[in-house]
């Protein structure tokens, strides 16, 4: 009985993943936007939000912005994330 309700607690936590202020993410299904990865809101993925993700580098927490795929941890991950929409702009942004 004693296995069984560690087994539970330990499903919870994989199904439950890291909670953000943002939104409620499991490690397994997260898809980030670029709107996710614009950190500054500036429309364009660029040294700026680069700064911020070096900021946070290496940190673990809830609420981190450059923690992109929901792990708690800023890291390599994330890097190749932002990576990926590097220098891409969000249309209408400011205008
Ligand atoms: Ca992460």
């Amino acid at each position: 009985m004693k296995n069984v309700v560690w087994l539970l607690v330990v499903m919870s936590l994989v199904l439950t993943g890291c909670q953000t202020g943002r939104k409620v993410k499991t490690v397994s299904t997260i898809v980030p936007t670029m709107q996710d990865v614009d950190i500054d809101g500036s429309g364009i993925i660029d040294v700026n939000d680069m700064n911020i993700m070096a900021s946070e580098w290496g940190k673990t927490g809830k609420d981190l912005k450059s923690d992109f795929d929901g792990d708690c941890f800023v890291g390599l991950k994330d890097l190749a994330i932002i990576a990926d929409f590097w220098l891409e702009e969000r249309e209408n942004v400011g205008k």
